[in-house]
């Protein structure tokens, strides 16, 4: 049995043109109306693939294909539509449409399976619009309550809840874990590693740990011509420095240690202002939490230290933190065995960016299946990745479904 590569090709490429960019990439951001667009495109697709819809309080979207034996445990395929501002057409919308490709095939070629299957879309997966990430399927997981996650809001002050509503996609079946038999989530590999080594599939065993902070650095705002050097209390000099020293970070620790400023806000913003107030975010991922944390702490330190030398006021808020994943070996294995019969080349691999499965592998057994980034690149326009590639892993992704609901 092998899935249509046209008709996931198709699904993807369709797809694609909501938000889609000039320069080939999307834009839709969570409880945007791009965002929207896409939901209820999907949504038609379950309902013409014959899955039964159901909507949850945080906008999950689930498409169920009923199993022989209903009281069988579910079993979860899917990923996000959500994408980052400029992002690739592959990231998110790759695994949602390659599982709902899974149940297409099942359904072409009416084969049963004891466990129900449900194809799922989670809300806000890349947390940018409404910060932190994975924050739907967090909610699942009990790691935010849902007062927490309606109360996100975006730069414009609109609350989470509220661009829920007005979508019309804030359902009412609780945000709660079911009973679950496993978690399968297929995803570019957004880094070098498979297109490099020239595996077609990357058998994910984790997920590095990932730490985001908000920094807000309070200068005093002056006229940038009669203030002597002297007296400035310059928020964007203090600013640079700790840039600098949250790349240092990356130096000192080395292993698997990424640190990145992604957002910088400067006020007033003028040419002829001394900036009096900058707001930065702090990304620092590794493999060890250990390391996270002393980090952090690390940065603290060092934000005390210019904030003593350049006479401004720093306050570092450590709002989110996930701990490095490590998927159930059980998964693993299975994604493994999948790979070997179907044929497909693989290695194991760690990955560097979050996803929905870090925290639905603390509410099931969870594992995910990588497909190569061509270039390495994600979160960009230039993702790409190859469709013989795509096509291996949606297979692999059929099997281990073929085998964990018991066809
Ligand atoms: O930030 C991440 O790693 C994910 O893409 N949201
Ligand atoms: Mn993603
Ligand atoms: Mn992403």
């Amino acid at each position: 049995m092998q899935i249509q590569l046209d008709r996931l090709q198709h699904s993807v490429l369709t797809l694609a043109q909501i938000g889609a960019t000039p320069e080939g990439g999307v834009s839709r951001l969570a409880l945007s109306d791009a965002d929207k667009e896409g939901r209820d495109l999907l949504v038609r697709w379950m309902r013409a693939t014959g899955l039964e819809v159901t909507i949850d309080t945080m906008g999950n979207i689930f498409g169920r294909r009923h199993g022989t034996d209903q009281d069988a445990a579910i079993l979860l395929i899917g990923s996000h539509i959500d994408s980052v501002k400029e992002g690739g057409k592959f990231d998110g919308a790759l695994g949602v449409l390659s599982a709902l490709e899974v149940v297409r095939t099942l359904n072409d070629q009416q084969r049963q399976t004891r466990h129900p299957i449900e194809v799922v879309a989670f809300t806000n997966e890349e947390g940018v619009r409404f910060p932190p990430a994975m924050l739907a399927s967090g909610v699942m997981a009990g790691h935010f309550t849902l007062d927490y996650a309606y109360s996100r809001t975006d730069t414009q002050g609109k609350r989470f809840g509220e661009e829920l509503a007005r979508i019309g996609y804030r359902g009412s079946r609780p945000c709660t874990p079911r009973h679950f038999h496993a978690y399968i989530e297929m995803h570019v590999e957004q880094g070098p590693v498979l297109i490099t080594e020239g595996y077609p599939i990357g058998v994910v065993e984790g997920v590095l740990g990932i730490s985001w902070s908000t920094i807000t650095i309070l200068g005093e705002r002056d006229h940038a011509g009669p203030t002597p050097m002297a007296m400035r209390h310059d928020a964007l000099v203090a600013a640079a420095q700790i840039v600098l020293a949250v790349r240092n970070l990356a130096t000192t620790f080395g292993g698997d240690m990424v640190t990145t400023v992604g957002t910088l806000d400067v006020e007033p913003n003028m040419i002829n202002v001394i900036p009096g107030r900058v707001v930065l975010s702090v990304n620092i991922r590794d493999w060890y939490d250990e390391k996270i944390r002393q980090a952090l702490t690390m940065l603290k330190e060092e934000a005390a230290r210019i904030a003593k030398t350049e006479g401004v006021h720093i306050e570092v808020d450590n709002y989110w933190h996930i701990a490095p994943t490590h998927f159930s070996p059980e998964i693993v294995a299975a994604v493994e065995r999948s790979c070997q019969k179907r044929g497909c080349q693989y290695r194991k691999i760690v990955s560097g960016a979050g996803h929905d499965a870090n925290y639905l592998n603390h509410v099931t057994r969870t594992g995910m299946i990588f497909v190569p980034s061509i270039g390495g690149k994600s979160h960009c326009p230039e993702e790409n990745t190859a469709w013989e590639d795509i096509e291996k892993g949606a297979n692999v992704l059929l099997q281990t479904v073929l085998d964990l609901a018991e066809a």
